[in-house]
């Protein structure tokens, strides 16, 4: 994560000259009888000056961000709810609903316009304008009045925001002027484009139903990698436990345990689990991910009663292909912490990822790879493999062996 600094800068340089009649600065060198009036209008300018200098937030690393420094007297900071085609719905930090688009720069700096801004990303963003401005005068003076009392860390930087505030239903509109560096992403390829589905979470929830859809450890061992790869802490939610017998999942349930991932049985149905699912999520940014129909909205319902989350009816189930959430959406927990539930997926590959690199995916690989017989040995069709060798011996287990093919040969086997 790059450091953030706040600098004062000078600002409008050019614009913001205060208007002289005259040359006064050659009629004072001159000495002339207007030195009186010289001397006063320096005075006034010096405040000027003062007040052309801002506070704005930048990277520290110059190289490190091509972001565009904001005024932090001009912006409010906020966290991206949910992005809804061009508009993000953004929680300012006072905690009022903004209504976004973005600005045309970052879409530029952007590798995909779809990416440019997701679900948990932090954000800055510059209050829409209201038109009728000038009729608002007294609505300006009681805001500022107001806003005096709520004040709110970094977001209570301005309190003349007030008067651009233009309230559209219950909430707000404005632009996202810059997005800060991201930690913890869930990404994936999509159509040869990376594809940040959501920004700065501690977790990934891996979410699998035990039947309807079936387990597929395949999909589980690539969303560990995309874990890893986002730098994210894996946790495996297996649910539906009402509807199968938990005593044939032991040997699964032992492969993850070793591997390190923690490994939840639940039933959103009958409550199940679901205690130790609320003490996972418990004040940390999580993502739940998995096939459409897991549960994942079923559970995050369970997990929080009042949620409300649609969830698919009994008359849906049998449609596949249907997705009933159908964008990420960032949701607060009453009891601390905050998940995204996001849409189901049907596929996830890797993104920016050589197939010489999988190996590193796959943690109980590592005690073996210096042991094969050719150094760039990719452990697919090589003679004398410590791999291939430790899959017979049984000391790596033979799905995992098949799972690192298909991430190899970027097949997805499903
Ligand atoms: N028997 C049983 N059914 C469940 C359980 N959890 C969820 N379901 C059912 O599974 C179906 C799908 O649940 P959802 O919560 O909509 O699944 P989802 O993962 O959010 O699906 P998408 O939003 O499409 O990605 C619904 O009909 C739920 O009632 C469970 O623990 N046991
Ligand atoms: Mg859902
Ligand atoms: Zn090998």
């Amino acid at each position: 994560m790059s450091k953030k600094k706040k600098v004062r800068v000078e600002l409008r340089k050019n614009r913001e000259k205060p208007p002289r009649e005259n040359d006064l600065t050659r009629a004072y060198q001159e000495g002339a009888e207007r030195t009186e009036d010289a001397h006063s209008s320096e005075r006034v300018r010096a405040k000027g000056d003062l007040s052309r200098y801002r506070t704005v937030v930048q990277d520290e690393a110059a190289d490190g961000s091509n972001m565009p420094a904001v005024d932090a007297s001009e912006c409010l900071r906020g966290r991206v709810l949910r992005v809804h085609g061009l508009a993000s719905i953004v929680e300012t930090d006072d905690g009022r609903l903004f209504r976004c688009a973005i600005r045309r720069l970052l879409k530029s700096l952007a590798t995909d316009e779809r990416s440019v801004v997701t679900t948990g990303d932090v954000v800055w963003i510059r209050p829409a304008v209201s038109e009728d401005r000038g009729q608002r005068a007294e609505d300006r003076e009681e805001a500022g009045g107001r806003k005096a009392d709520d004040s709110h860390g970094e977001g209570s930087a301005s309190s003349d925001l007030s008067f651009v505030l233009c309230p559209l239903s219950s909430s707000y509109e404005g632009m996202i002027e810059r997005v800060e560096p991201r930690h913890g992403v869930l990404t994936r390829a999509s159509r040869r484009r990376e594809q940040v589905l959501v920004a700065n979470v501690d977790q990934l929830v891996i979410v699998m139903s035990l039947v309807e859809p079936d387990l597929k450890p395949h999909l589980i061992d690539r969303y560990l990698a995309v874990a890893q790869q986002g730098e994210l802490k894996p946790v495996l939610c297996l649910n539906k436990s009402d509807l199968a017998d938990p005593v044939e999942l032991q040997p699964l349930i032992g492969l993850y345990a070793q591997l390190g991932v923690p490994v939840l049985l639940c039933s959103a149905r009958t409550g199940f689990g679901i205690d130790r699912l609320r003490e996972q999520l418990r004040n940390r940014a999580t993502v739940f991910s998995g096939q459409s129909g897991v549960g994942k909205s079923s559970l995050l319902n369970a997990v929080q009663p009042g949620l409300g989350l649609a969830v698919k009816s009994v008359s849906e189930v049998n449609q596949k292909g249907r997705h009933t959430t159908t964008y990420a959406q960032l949701i607060k927990l009453n009891f601390g912490g905050w998940v995204v539930d996001t849409p189901g997926v049907r596929q996830l590959q890797l993104w920016d990822t050589r197939p010489e690199e999988m190996e590193g995916y796959l943690p109980e690989f590592r005690p073996f790879v210096p042991l094969c017989n050719f150094p760039d040995c990719t452990h697919t069709h090589e003679k004398g493999c410590a791999i291939k060798d430790a899959v017979a011996r049984r000391l790596i287990a033979e799905r995992r062996y098949h799972s690192y093919l298909g991430l190899f040969h970027g097949t997805s086997e499903e």
